[in-house]
């Protein structure tokens, strides 16, 4: 397969805690290459435009309040089947589910409180990364 790239973030309960840097090992152990890389502190709006297809889902206005919570990393990753292969170090959104060495499995604290976003298909992908970074900063 090609090289393909996708979305993470960081969630704010992972910045919170000083984990980027041991996320960002687990990242690059698999293989995969961070190509793009801010801290962003996310506004309401931005929040319920990125989570927008989870609008009329129960959990939404608490994700939103999680994610303007505090400080997120986003992030371009790119290697071989990047998608599928993020979530998989990603682990379940439920940490309870999660896959021993991953990285909810090391590091959520609850289903909401999950450590990482990764984009779920190459569409998805394509959306997120334009949302947030402009084509220059994404040095492959
Ligand atoms: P993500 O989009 O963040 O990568 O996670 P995901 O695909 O594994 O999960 P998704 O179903 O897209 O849900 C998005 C985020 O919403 C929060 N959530 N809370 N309280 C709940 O039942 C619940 N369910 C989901 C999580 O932060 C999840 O990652
Ligand atoms: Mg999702």
């Amino acid at each position: 397969m090609a090289l393909q790239r996708t979305f993470s973030i960081i969630k704010p309960d992972a910045t919170k805690r000083n984990l980027t840097g041991k996320i960002n090992a687990l990242i690059e152990d698999a293989g995969l290459r961070i190509i793009a890389q801010k801290r962003i502190h996310m506004t309401k709006a931005q929040a319920e435009t990125f989570y927008g297809v989870h609008r009329e889902r129960p959990f939404f206005n608490d994700l939103v309040s999680f994610m303007i919570s505090g400080p997120v990393v986003v992030q371009v990753l790119e290697g071989e089947d990047a998608i599928a292969k993020y979530r998989t170090v990603m682990g379940a959104t439920n940490p309870a589910n999660a896959d021993e060495g991953t990285i909810r499995k090391l590091f959520a604290e609850s289903i909401e409180a999950n450590s990482v976003h990764g984009s779920d298909a190459p569409e998805t992908a394509a959306e997120e990364i334009a949302y947030f970074f402009a084509g220059l900063e994404l040095v492959g």
